[in-house]
């Protein structure tokens, strides 16, 4: 007779999961018996939330949940960050947690508390699995409220007594496709007639629009209409960026020169704009006409209130929208001086050899060593805003940024799913010397399982973001600094191998040498910060962007 546990697993294989990530504890032990002899692979992690960003980065890069595993109490907490990155991110993951029996209480309140509780804000879903003949309808529904639009993480938590508990045989509920409705002609018709009377439109690729499956759709739309396009950071690459009609990446929410096209646009078609993102631009009384298509309606925010909506199946929609204004709209010309001016300024100090090195290098530089299919996946810090305005992407999610939650630590965790997901692609992690350090312990789990990830990390000894914004707002230099562990050591001690770059011209063979090699790889290089006031506030005239 199958137990729990193993109704589980062979609901887990009915979903193609093919490993789990986690750190178990004693009440996951039958969980872990019943997968050593499936088809899943448990890989450890160090820590818990790294495994929960791997997961999340699963569902992310392939729109499948990823699935991470922990004990109850200290090892569902420390799953939390994650459950708020793929919540705010939209990312589909499932989090398995174990918990003491709830038939008995032998050990009385010991590790005890209320995971659900903790996890219901954090997900679209938490539940309580109470007995094993509910598990395969349950897994069933987890997944797909959590690959439903929008997507995002389900907690399920399993007792350990309903997991060892014997039972009859329950038949696995089988998956089937599920197409989402596509927008009325009503919705179609309004917008086809305000793209029309628009005389200067615009679109914007928000964060929805990098879902995986939104990727020729997407690029046909804007192939058929000929409208140019911008993109908020996590919208970065769902059209290709080398066409001619990309203007920009809006790391900032106003000021920056990709505003320029922005405040030039009397229509703003924002396609999968989410506003978990910082705000891209700034909506107020007498800016540009906002059509919003997306999956779900919009939110209405004091800086978000779309004018019209089209809402159902992006791609269709897309589709139909473009059968509607093809051929009708005049590309308005100073679309094109804008954008080679935007591009250009862009553009400037990218070759500049100073040591410590520009953020304007460092991105020009690693733009050179990774191929169009190369995934940079960034952690969270000042760099964040230079890599989103200054790094073209030409290929789908190969700059992985968190622009939702922008949490600290996900740099390294996702690099290696991406890195698991597409061994034959160059995948780089791009962290401060303060984010690497706060998942820095799975190197080993990185070594472990075999990578191929090169590690850049950007080192100024601070927490250079807060202090970057400390000096803006004109307080003393204060209490943000830090020292470093020697990180070439740090990633011999690892089994990586270490790097360091002293010279400017370094930094490409440097990691063109590490990309060629097999294995994991650390360059750690310093950086020079002083371009962002440069640019980032006296450029622009003054204006101080927010940042997380
Ligand atoms: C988990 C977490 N803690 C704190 C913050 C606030 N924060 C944002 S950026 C930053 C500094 C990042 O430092 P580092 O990783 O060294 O990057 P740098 O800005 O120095 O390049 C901090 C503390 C955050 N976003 N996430
Ligand atoms: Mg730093």
């Amino acid at each position: 007779m199958p137990k729990g546990s193993d109704l589980l697993v062979a609901a887990l294989e009915n979903e193609g999961v093919e490993r789990i990530f986690g750190v178990p504890g004693e009440e996951n032990l039958d969980v872990v018996e019943s997968l050593r002899t499936s088809k899943i692979k448990l890989i450890l992690t160090r820590h818990e939330q790294a495994a929960a960003f791997m997961a999340a980065t699963h569902g992310r890069l392939t729109g499948e949940p990823g699935v991470c595993i922990s004990t109850l109490g200290p090892g569902a907490l420390n799953l939390a960050t994650g459950a708020a990155y793929a919540h705010l991110g939209a990312m589909p993951m499932i989090m398995l947690t174990g918990q003491k029996a709830i038939m008995t209480a032998k050990q009385a309140r010991f590790q005890i508390v209320d995971v659900i509780g903790s996890m219901r804000p954090l997900t679209k879903m938490a539940r309580q699995i109470i007995s094993p003949a509910s598990i395969p309808a349950i897994v069933r529904d987890a997944f797909r409220t959590a690959m439903e639009e929008r997507p995002g993480p389900v907690h399920l938590e399993l007792p350990e007594d309903v997991a060892g508990e014997e039972t009859d045989e329950v038949p696995l509920v089988p998956r089937h496709p599920v197409e989402l409705p596509v927008a009325p002609p009503a919705a179609l018709d309004r917008a086809a007639d305000m793209i029309c009377k628009a005389e200067r439109p615009l679109i914007m690729l928000g964060a929805a629009s990098s879902r995986p499956k939104l990727v020729e759709p997407l690029s046909s739309f804007v192939r058929r209409t000929r409208i140019p396009f911008f993109n908020t950071q996590m919208g970065k690459g769902s059209v290709t960026g080398g066409s001619n009609l990309y203007v920009g990446t809006a790391a900032l929410s106003s000021g920056d020169y990709v505003h320029r096209a922005v405040d030039h646009a009397d229509l703003i078609i924002a396609i999968g704009h989410d506003t978990v993102e910082k705000p891209p631009f700034l909506m107020g009384p007498k800016g540009p006409k906002v059509i919003h298509v997306a999956c779900t309606p919009a939110n209405v925010e004091q800086v978000y209130f779309p004018h019209a909506e089209v809402i159902g199946d992006v791609g269709a929609g897309l589709a139909l929208l473009a059968d509607r204004i093809e051929g009708k709209l005049r590309p308005d010309p100073a679309f094109i001086g804008l954008r080679s001016e935007i591009l250009e300024r862009i553009r400037q100090r990218a070759d500049e050899d100073r040591f410590p090195v520009t953020p304007q290098r460092i991105v020009h530089d690693v733009r050179r060593v990774m191929p169009e299919d190369g995934i940079v996946c960034l952690d969270n810090g000042m760099y964040k805003i230079w890599f989103a305005r200054n790094y073209r992407t030409h290929v789908a999610n190969t700059l992985l940024l968190d622009n939702a939650l922008a949490t600290m630590g996900a740099g390294l965790p996702s690099a290696m799913m991406a890195a698991m997901l597409y061994p034959r692609r160059r995948v780089l992690a791009v962290c401060g010397d303060g984010g690497f350090m706060m998942n820095s312990q799975e190197m080993e789990t990185a070594v472990r399982l075999g990578l191929n990830l090169v590690v850049l990390i950007l080192e100024d000894s601070a927490y250079g973001m807060i202090r970057w914004k400390q000096a803006v707002d004109k307080f003393p230099d204060w209490g943000l600094t830090f020292g470093n562990p020697d990180f070439v050591r740090y990633a011999q001690s690892y089994g990586a191998t270490g790097h360091r770059v002293k010279r400017t011209a370094d930094l490409v063979p440097t990691l063109e040498a590490a990309f060629k090699d097999t294995g994991v790889h650390l360059v750690t290089v310093p950086i020079d910060y002083a371009e962002n006031t440069r640019v980032l506030v006296e450029e622009l005239q003054g204006r101080v962007p927010e940042i997380a």
